[in-house]
């Protein structure tokens, strides 16, 4: 092989052991493409339907100021999903095609989305912990292999811990308010709790990914670790708020410096991501929706940017 010939995939191994990143236009193992666009695909569709838990108490928001910043957080979400899109299509599968896998059920979203929220200590605690919990996912996937998905990261990640810090105030709100308030908070963040946790992913030995994508630099710290992290950063958090853990199992241990906690329900999170949770079908069938009802504004888009292009054609000549 002459030095200009360099063999693809040694090239590929060369960039993953460097910790270097992998470009759209280098070559890559086909089942290296094929992960990132689930991951992304999934990640972005999670983006984009996590909008409808907090979209569903916007108009009901407590005062102006707290509608406006859920407004700005809802729009954020949908800003990710579109930075998440453009990176997935860089790796030649196009955001319609991404679209028609998620309404069909072949691409999943992230199960946490499929709970509902039934007060407004619901969108604090989602702030504080789902996004906390994204974010602690997160800023691994900032150094992740492939650079238009570590690039889109950096991003997110600034804008997720506005999030997760709107969250802890309006528990912080809550805690310091009326017996009622303390109560709601309690109530809700018992309810996220565990959902938050199971958000991970399952546990290490029951991973089907993670040691391919691990070798892969995609991602570089395992579900487990993940979220011993979180736990280890949040406890003290709701410590702080005076809102006790729903684990009677949990406990600081003080040789490994970690909390020791409870047994994740499993069986309740493969039920959520089969499709069966409390929410999956009212989920699937508004973004369904919300798809076809703005057929008409890409088809119009579409329509005006052919004109543009003919426009442009003529005065050329
Ligand atoms: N839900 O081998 P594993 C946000 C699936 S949104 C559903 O460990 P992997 C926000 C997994 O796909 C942020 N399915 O997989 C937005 C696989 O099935 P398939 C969301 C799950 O990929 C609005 C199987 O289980 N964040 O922040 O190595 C408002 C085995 O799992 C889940 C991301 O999407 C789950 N929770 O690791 C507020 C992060 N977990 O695909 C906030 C990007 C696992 O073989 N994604 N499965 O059929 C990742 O980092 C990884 O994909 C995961 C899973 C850690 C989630």
């Amino acid at each position: 092989m002459t030095r200009t010939e360099v063999d693809p995939q040694a090239r590929f191994d060369e960039i993953i052991e460097a910790g270097e990143k992998v470009e759209p236009r280098d070559w890559m193992p086909e089942a290296y493409r094929k992960t990132m666009i689930r991951q992304i695909a999934q990640h972005a569709h999670s983006e984009v339907i996590g909008q409808q838990p907090e979209g569903n108490w916007i108009t009901r928001a407590p005062s102006l100021a707290r509608k406006a910043i859920l407004i700005a957080k809802v729009q954020d979400e949908a800003g990710h999903g579109l930075y998440l899109y453009s990176a997935a299509e860089t790796l030649g599968v196009s955001r319609h095609e991404l679209n028609e896998m998620l309404h069909s059920g072949r691409q999943k979203y992230s199960s946490i989305f499929n709970y509902p929220t039934l007060s407004w200590a619901d969108i604090g605690a989602i702030g504080w912990l789902v996004d906390g919990a994204a974010i602690t996912n997160q800023v691994m996937l900032t150094r992740t292999s492939y650079g238009p998905y570590s690039r889109a990261m950096i991003r997110i990640c600034k804008e997720e811990s506005f999030h997760q810090r709107q969250g802890y105030e309006i528990m912080l709100a809550l805690v310091n308010g009326t017996e009622q308030q303390k109560a709601i908070a309690q109530d809700a963040f018992e309810r996220w709790w565990w959902p938050s946790l199971a958000m991970f992913g399952p546990p290490d030995d029951q991973s089907t990914h993670t040691e391919q994508s691990q070798a892969w630099g995609i991602k570089l710290e395992t579900n487990d670790e993940l979220r011993q992290k979180f736990v280890d950063m949040t406890v003290p958090q709701a410590d702080y708020l005076g809102l006790t853990v729903p684990d009677p199992e949990l406990r600081y241990d003080e040789d490994s410096g970690h909390y020791h906690f409870g047994e994740i329900d499993w069986d309740d999170f493969w039920q959520v991501v089969k499709g069966n949770g409390p929410c999956n079908r009212e989920r699937i069938a508004h973004k369904t929706k919300a798809w076809d009802d703005g057929a008409w504004v890409r088809e119009a888009a579409l329509a005006h940017a052919a004109k543009q292009a003919n426009n442009s054609k003529g005065a050329e000549k």
